[in-house]
């Protein structure tokens, strides 16, 4: 049965065993992102569930018991050699947090802590610096953007995720997965188009299993399953490619150094800017008052 047999092979799957060369890594995180409340926990609950024998369970889910935002970056192990990382949702994706996404990607942030949209550049810095105690060579990370189909996005925020996806290859070397989610929620080939047009090279539609339907069938254990053996080709596919683990994490450094710095200067620049105007508008009035008294 094919569906078994692709189960059995993402079951089976080691980073060790598929590349001749040596390339030092030995576990693949499968990393979520995408704006909140898009279906990130509710997928990794179909993935663990579409992978095990188990009853349905909500493991992941709000950071808190009492919470259903997820505002950590919690890892989840699939197989000995998978795991899937949940994260915090963007509210409007802007620098500050596709920011924190780069330091992610670029091995720069430890799994299983809160995520902050950190803007204060010496902040950032400090954090990438302790990276530097232990540094992480060892974990493939593939990003995977979840969507929602009952959310549509603007030109601009498309041409924005055009941006951001391609600096997120660059970092990780596969271009993100777009997992849409909702599928039976209405039309979604214009996104899907879209997404494809923006440089994604794999965009799924997938119905999330969640707590009121879980019942298992064929095709969606099928559609779940498909995304995770297609993330561990992109992984066999860039273990063949030579690698220099030392250079590329320099590379990777200063991009996120050099994106945050520039985000930080920005935001102080647009700060200043505002303070000026306030000033001006104050001084404006008071001129205003003196000359047409009431
Ligand atoms: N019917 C249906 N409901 C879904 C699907 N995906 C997610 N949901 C529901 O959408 C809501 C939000 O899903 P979450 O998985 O919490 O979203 P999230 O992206 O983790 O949200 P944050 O943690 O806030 O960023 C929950 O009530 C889910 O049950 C889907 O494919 N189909
Ligand atoms: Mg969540």
């Amino acid at each position: 049965m094919e569906g078994e047999d692709r189960r059995s092979r993402i079951l089976q799957f080691r980073v060790g065993n598929n590349s001749s060369a040596e390339n030092g890594y030995t576990r693949v995180l499968l990393q979520l992102f995408g704006y909140m409340g898009h279906g990130k926990s509710t997928f990794i609950n179909s993935c663990i569930y579409t992978l095990g024998n188990g009853a349905y369970e909500m493991r992941a889910r709000g950071s808190q018991s009492d919470e259903t935002h997820t505002t950590a970056r919690l890892a989840y192990r699939l197989t000995d050699c998978i795991t899937i990382v949940d994260n915090r949702g963007y509210n409007k994706m802007e620098d500050n947090e596709t920011g924190v996404m780069y330091a992610q990607l670029g091995h720069f942030l430890p799994l299983n802590q809160e995520v902050e949209w950190e803007k204060d550049f010496l902040k950032i810095l400090s954090k990438v610096e302790e990276s530097d105690v232990t540094p992480n060579y060892s974990d493939f990370i593939v990003p995977i953007y979840v969507h929602s189909v009952k959310n549509n996005m603007t030109e601009e925020e498309f041409s924005y995720v055009k941006e951001f996806f391609k600096n997120c290859r660059d970092m990780t070397g596969v271009y993100p997965i777009v997992v849409l989610t909702n599928k039976l929620s209405g039309p979604y080939s214009h996104l899907e188009g879209k997404f494809k047009e923006i440089g994604a090279e794999q965009v799924y539609a997938i119905e999330n299993y969640t707590e009121d339907d879980h019942i298992k069938t064929r095709g969606r254990c099928d559609d779940m399953q498909a995304i995770i053996e297609n993330a561990l080709k992109d992984v066999k596919f860039r273990l063949e490619q030579p690698r220099d683990p030392v250079k590329e994490r320099i590379e990777r450094k200063k991009f996120v150094l050099k994106f945050a710095y520039q985000f930080s200067v920005a935001k102080k620049e647009e700060e200043a800017a505002k303070k000026e105007k306030a000033r001006l508008k104050e001084k404006f009035d008071q001129m205003w008052f003196k000359r047409f008294p009431e």
